[in-house]
């Protein structure tokens, strides 16, 4: 049976790194492919979205340095809110020096990613070390990695060869590395988790280089399995009644590519 054939559940049967499993298994518990991207800049707001949005989504994505009064409690609580909500954090950090320096920015530091974000991403750019770096603090906690294979930035350099060694460096690197940040699936025979930013139902760019697809184009025809949707849900109007639209068609779209 093809990758794209399989359900959430029986590729996490299937899987052996803890955080895909973890992820893969609550995406089909919880019937939601969504991931709301939180970019707000203060506590209170960022704590909102997560209970208002918890019950409609499978990843929290949070920029963590964008929030002015920052503090442990916030993190605290939001570990909290992840587990009445039943949602893993993802910080959204870009790591993308050598890997000693990104062990360290993960590790330490006033936000002490690594104590309380599930998940976090690395840009390939630097070389193998970047995941070593990251693993050496991540592993032992039981955290996964995603390499941002592509993005979704008008002009972004990541294409071509540079994707496809993104690609190969996952590969051998799958104790840790259990996804892509990317558009599209590549033809490969390891299952890899495609979580994807660049999604909305209605606009098609924000002026400043985004670019946006539907959750259909992003699942469907491109073969990813998480819609990453951060102004699309709470830029305007109702944001659990624009979370439930986005859920019901990252989910239905879903639906379809598994013929259930
Ligand atoms: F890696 C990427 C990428 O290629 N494109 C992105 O847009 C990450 N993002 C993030 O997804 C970006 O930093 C935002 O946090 C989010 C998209 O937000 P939007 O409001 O849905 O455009």
């Amino acid at each position: 049976m093809s990758l794209l054939a399989k359900t959430y559940t029986q590729r996490a049967e299937a899987h052996t790194n803890a955080a895909a499993v973890r992820l893969l298994r609550l995406m089909d518990a919880k019937k939601t492919n969504l991931s709301v991207a939180a970019d707000v800049t203060t506590k209170k707001e960022l704590l909102h979205l997560a209970d208002a949005l918890g019950p409609y989504i499978c990843v929290f994505k949070t920029h963590i340095d964008i929030v002015t009064d920052f503090d442990q409690d916030l993190v605290d609580q939001l570990e909290k809110l992840a587990e009445k909500h039943s949602f893993l954090i993802f910080e959204d950090r870009k790591f993308a020096d050598i890997g000693n320096t990104v062990k360290l920015q993960y590790s330490a530091g006033v936000y002490r990613i690594a104590s309380w974000s599930h998940i976090t991403n690395a840009h390939p750019l630097p070389g193998e070390g970047i995941v070593k770096g990251l693993a050496e603090v991540g592993m032992p906690l039981s955290r996964g990695l995603l390499l941002l294979a592509e993005m979704s930035s008008q002009g972004s350099l990541a294409t071509g060869s540079y994707t496809l060694e993104a690609v190969r460096m996952a590969q051998r690197n799958r104790d840790f590395v259990f996804g892509f940040i990317g558009q599209q699936r590549m033809d490969v025979p390891e299952d890899f988790v495609y979580l994807t930013p660049g999604v909305g139902l209605e606009a098609k760019g924000d002026g400043l280089g985004q670019q946006y697809r539907t959750p259909e184009q992003v699942i469907l025809d491109s073969g990813c399995d998480v819609i990453i949707v951060g102004r699309g849900i709470y830029g305007s109007g109702d944001i659990a009644a624009n979370a439930q639209r986005y859920r019901e068609a990252g989910w239905n779209a879903y639906l379809k590519r598994t013929g259930q």
